[in-house]
Formats: C-alpha cells, sequence, structure tokens
C-alpha cells in the first residue's frame, strides 16, 4: 500500500466520523422523535448479507509425501541345504624316517654243535676225534689241519689199536687216516710227508689199487688199513698234538 492510497483511507475515515457526529448533534433530542423520520436519507448502515457464492473447484492433487524411516531388520534367513562332497585331496609329501627301533631282545641260546664228533680219545701226547661226517679224503684232511690238527697217522701199535677200538667202539665201521700214495704209486706215505716206517696195519691182500686208482687208506673197525680211492666220501679220524708240559707242569 502506497502513501498515496494510505492518505485516501485516512481522509474517508476522518468524513465518515464527522458524518456520524454531525448525525448525532442534528437528530438526536431528548423526546426521543424516531430519528428516522428526520434523518434517514443520511444515516450510513451495512446493507443486507449477500447469498452463499458458488462452491469453490477442488484444489489440485497434493506433494508426494515425505520418504519414511527405514524399516527394522528382517528376521535371519533359514540355512541353506548341505552342498554337495568335496573331491578328494592330494596325497600329502612322504613323511620323515621314524626313529629306530629298540634293540629285540637276545634270542634262545644255540644249541650244541651237530653232534658229529664221536667223543675223544687221547694218549699222553695227543687227542684223537673221530669227525661222523662223510667226507673226501682231500676234505677230511682240511677238516683236521683248520682245526691245527691232520688226519690220524698210527705211527706204533699202540695208537693204531686206540684208533681201532674207537672205530669199533662207536659203532662204526671205517673211517680215513692220514696215509696215501697220490705221490708216487704204491710207496705210501703219511699226510706230513713222512715215510711208514717200521710199522704198518695192512689188511690181508692190501693194498691193492684195486681200481687202480686207491691211493688214500682207510682204517676197518678190526684195526687193519685198506687202500681206496680218495675221492670216496666216509668218516675220517683226525689228531692232535698236546701242548708239551715242562718237568715243573708235569711233576
Ligand atoms: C673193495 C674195496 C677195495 C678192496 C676190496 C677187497 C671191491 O673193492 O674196498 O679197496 O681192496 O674191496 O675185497
Ligand atoms: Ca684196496
Amino acid at each position: 500500500m502506497n502513501g498515496q492510497k494510505k492518505r485516501q483511507l485516512k481522509t474517508y475515515l476522518i468524513l465518515a466520523v464527522l458524518s456520524a457526529l454531525l448525525a448525532r448533534v442534528f437528530c438526536s433530542d431528548a423526546d426521543s422523535h424516531p430519528t428516522t423520520d428526520v434523518c434517514s436519507t443520511n444515516t450510513i448502515l451495512p446493507g443486507p448479507k449477500g447469498e452463499k457464492g458458488e462452491r469453490g473447484n477442488p484444489g489440485e492433487i497434493g506433494k508426494l509425501g515425505k520418504e519414511g524411516p527405514m524399516g527394522m531388520k528382517g528376521e535371519k534367513g533359514d540355512p541353506a541345504d548341505v552342498g554337495d562332497q568335496g573331491m578328494i585331496g592330494k596325497i600329502g609329501p612322504i613323511g620323515t624316517k621314524g626313529e629306530k627301533g629298540c634293540k629285540g631282545l637276545s634270542g634262545p641260546a644255540g644249541g650244541k654243535g651237530k653232534a658229529v664228533i664221536a667223543g675223544i680219545r687221547e694218549t699222553d701226547e695227543k687227542y684223537y676225534y673221530i669227525v661222523k661226517e662223510e667226507r673226501s679224503y682231500r676234505d677230511a684232511l682240511t677238516h683236521c689241519r683248520i682245526r691245527g690238527g691232520t688226519l690220524a697217522m698210527p705211527r706204533d701199535e699202540a695208537s693204531n689199536s686206540l684208533i681201532a677200538d674207537y672205530i669199533s667202539k662207536s659203532g662204526l665201521f671205517r673211517v680215513f687216516i692220514g696215509v696215501n700214495d697220490v705221490e708216487k704209486e704204491g710207496q705210501f706215505m703219511y699226510t706230513d710227508n713222512t715215510p711208514l716206517q717200521n710199522y704198518s696195519s695192512w689188511k690181508e691182500s692190501e693194498p691193492n689199487d684195486a681200481s687202480g686208482h686207491e691211493d688214500c687208506v682207510e682204517m676197518l673197525s678190526s684195526g687193519a688199513w685198506n687202500d681206496v680211492e680218495c675221492h670216496l666220501t666216509i668218516y675220517f679220524v683226525c689228531e692232535f698234538m698236546k701242548k708239551k708240559k715242562t718237568d715243573l707242569q708235569r711233576a
């Protein structure tokens, strides 16, 4: 509202107030005559109320409302089905070598050696033993030698009788003794290369070199000798020299 309109409105208000005052002065008295008769044309009153206006048009569609607050967190879902079995894994690396095991318990004591020795016999100077294993002359001699002895070499009746008794008492029939003519046919010697001297015990008709190859000698249980083939395998008798004693040890 600009200043000009303000002034116009002010002027109208002043005029209205003056009109009201003048009406009161000229149109009212103590006799109480109705004022309308005198001053009706000058009275300023509001007109009757107008009719109700027509219904207004519907308003426009309202704006989209504000976004609401975030909803509450939902419940946890059901667990999923079990998955398929996976493939078998690769073979792992070879493990480290284990510690060495404890020492085993001792085994049972070994039994006596094979009973191949038919007892033992001795004189003042020698030991004799018969080996009850069938061997050729050569192998028999080796057996005795590697044990520090030799095949028995009876050089007199005493030793020959002792061996003969040993054979028979052992229930045996024949054994190799250390006599042969391998070096020269017909010339028998002891296996230590000493010749037969003033003793022998040939059986009657022996040595006969029956096959033409009888170069070794056996003693029968009677004490008689017989020449036989050296590759024959029979039992044999070894002899071992006793360790010589001093006079002091013998005493
Ligand atoms: C066997 C053999 C020979 C021995 C004769 C005696 C047949 O041969 O032992 O060495 O001389 O018997 O009859
Ligand atoms: Ca013979």
